[in-house]
């Protein structure tokens, strides 16, 4: 570190960058988790977060021949959120998705599927401005969120590892792997693509199950709160019966048929 950058507020440069993160986070979190209690499929994978390093940044800075006072503006990924999709579409999707939310303002697309960098990176980046509240007052940060396959995802992080263990010297017998690799890649995405219809049908029916499975096993528990035992016995025979067949179908008229129980109790013991 020089001088001007041993010096610098890090810490509170920082600050909005890191709540800026926890937030999105937070955010992204709630939409998975509104997806899957709908019984919906869920464009979302997994997701991460992280605020660069201050090494990182200075590295960048200094590469980019980048000053201090402009790094704010001219370094966009100080604040990065990864979407790790199962397939490409999805990718497609999240990105449409982040235009249309008003709590964030799309500033810069990237579309490395389209064309994707030499290294074989395929992602797309969407760089938001993101308006963060502090006790100062509201502060707007950039924030780069990576969209990739959960399969470009394994390959980037091998990648991005070698990268680090090499620097700018990287065997190019590596690097000819590398590029094949992230082709197989997206072959691989471009197969798995094809059957996403299927693939997302067996999820929804997955989810389905099992919503339907814990909400009858509260309902068999409120029926015998009732002191309904004849009928907790009886339902849950039928319960397990099915159960045991994987018979959705039935498992969902089941479900509904001890609603309207539950219902009739709580009405006669009004
Ligand atoms: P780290 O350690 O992940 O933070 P620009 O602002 O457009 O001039 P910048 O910021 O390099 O240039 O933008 P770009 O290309 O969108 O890259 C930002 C981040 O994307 C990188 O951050 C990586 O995380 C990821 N990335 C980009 N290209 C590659 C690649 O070829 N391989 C891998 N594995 N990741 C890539 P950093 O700062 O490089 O690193």
């Amino acid at each position: 570190m020089d001088a001007a950058e041993f010096d610098f507020d890090w810490d509170n440069f920082l600050m909005p960058y890191s709540q800026a993160v926890d937030e999105l986070l937070l955010k992204f979190t709630a939409l998975k988790n509104q997806y899957e209690q709908q019984g919906q499929y869920c464009p979302i994978h997994a997701l991460t977060g992280r605020v660069k390093s201050v090494s990182s940044i200075i590295e960048k800075a200094r590469t980019r021949k980048v000053g201090l006072d402009e790094i704010a503006y001219k370094i966009k990924d100080i604040a990065g959120i990864r979407l790790i999709t199962q397939f490409e579409a999805d990718v497609q999707l999240l990105g449409k998705l982040i235009a249309t939310r008003t709590d964030m303002r799309v500033v810069i697309t990237k579309d490395y599927f389209s064309q994707p960098k030499a290294s074989g990176y395929r992602s797309i980046h969407v760089i938001v401005e993101y308006d963060v509240n502090t006790i100062f007052g509201v502060e707007t940060v950039l924030c780069e969120i990576q969209l990739r396959t959960l399969a470009m995802d394994f390959w980037a992080s091998i990648e991005h590892s070698l990268n680090y263990k090499y620097k700018d010297n990287m065997p190019e017998h590596i690097k000819e792997r590398l590029v094949s690799a992230a082709d197989t890649v997206s072959s691989l995405d471009g197969e798995m693509g094809k059957i996403r219809d299927e693939i997302m049908d067996a999820q929804k029916l997955f989810i389905t199950k099992s919503q339907t499975v814990n909400e009858i096993v509260e309902n068999l528990n409120i029926l015998s709160k009732f002191g309904k035992k004849d009928a907790v016995k009886k339902y849950f025979k039928e319960f397990s019966e099915l159960h045991t067949e994987d018979d959705i179908l039935h498992l969902v008229l089941l479900n509904k048929e001890l609603q309207r129980e539950i219902d009739s109790e709580k009405n006669s013991n009004f």
